[in-house]
């Protein structure tokens, strides 16, 4: 059967790729691109597009009657940092929009769905170097209490109704092409945009702190393996720990001085995100990714430096 696929919070930083990405794979009339703002020129213009509120349980009904997707990934979320500007928020957007799905889904025989989860699942007494897949945890935003709770959800809709629900916890992702979404790992996106344009950047968050990255293709290619794997191979539905690479802010900056020798980076005191990265995990154990579905990340930290400098400079 030709797969239909809907991509809720297809504008912000993951949706842009991986709906270009899925378009590819699947054909541009097959991948329906949903938000709710209004879509840059390259989503609108390569197949279709619906304003979508994952909280009106109404548009998104006609958007099953109407499509019949046999994949959804449901992206639309609150943050980290943003979450905590507005918790309530938060919680209503990344909870009920997921349980919305996770309803519709089962109403209307939807064969996969994808939710990502998060690194802020982890918390202060989780282990912070090579977090487990399975361990303490007690995160303490409400993007992480969020996404935590929505892991639970994903895990009970699968045992209970058999829905093929699959998740991975994404690392900080780095990417040029669109905006990041108000995380705590964004400095590492703004780092080169003012690398390039001021030779300078004033960090959010102290030299020392080391947290888990990703380069977005990797990101996106991981993404769609996970989904594309048969479903004898996946034994987690809560969600998979997913690697790439692991920095700090000095880190990051030496790597940038390589390919523009006069950048300085200077360090922002007080920064509420710093608290949020300290319960953070520093690096991640991948290792059930990497046994049941091959996963293998292709960027390290000198070739995201390079992508990333490269292709801003265009
Ligand atoms: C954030 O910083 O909130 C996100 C994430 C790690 O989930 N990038």
């Amino acid at each position: 059967m030709a797969e239909k696929i809907v991509v809720l919070g297809s504008n912000g930083q993951i949706g842009t790729e991986l709906v270009t990405a899925l378009r590819k794979v699947y054909g541009e009339s097959n991948v329906v691109a949903c938000d709710i703002r209004r879509p840059d020129y390259d989503i609108k213009n390569s197949g279709p597009f619906e304003f979508v509120n994952v909280l009106e349980k109404d548009t998104l009904k006609s958007i099953f009657q109407r499509y019949k997707p046999t994949q959804v990934y449901l992206l639309a979320a609150l943050l980290s940092a943003t979450g905590e500007q507005n918790p309530k928020l938060a919680w209503d957007l990344n909870m009920n929009g997921l349980l919305n799905i996770l309803d519709l889904a089962i109403t209307y025989q939807t064969a996969k769905v994808y939710w990502p989860s998060s690194i802020a699942v982890f918390g202060p007494n989780s282990p912070k170097d090579n977090t487990p897949q399975f361990c303490v945890m007690d995160p303490n935003t409400v993007y992480g209490i969020s996404k935590l709770a929505g892991e639970r959800w994903c895990e009970y809709y699968h045992q209970k109704y058999n829905l093929d629900v699959r998740s991975i916890r994404y690392p900080g992702l780095i990417s040029w092409k669109a905006a990041p979404g108000g995380g705590t790992t964004d400095y590492a996106i703004h780092i080169f945009h003012d690398a390039l344009k001021k030779g300078t950047y004033a960090s959010f968050l102290n030299a020392a702190t080391e947290l888990p990255m990703m380069y977005m293709d990797d990101a996106i290619r991981g993404t769609i393996e996970l989904m594309d794997a048969d479903a004898s191979k996946i034994t987690i539905r809560s969600s998979y720990n997913f690697a790439g690479v692991s920095f700090t802010p000095e880190i990051l900056a030496a790597e940038i001085r390589k390919h523009i020798p006069e950048f300085t980076l200077t360090y922002a005191e007080n920064d509420p995100r710093q608290n949020i990265a300290d319960s953070w995990p520093r690096s991640i154990d991948d290792s059930y990714a990497v046994k049941e579905w091959g996963w293998k990340p292709e960027f390290n930290l000198e070739r995201l430096a390079i992508e990333m400098i490269n292709n801003l400079k265009k």
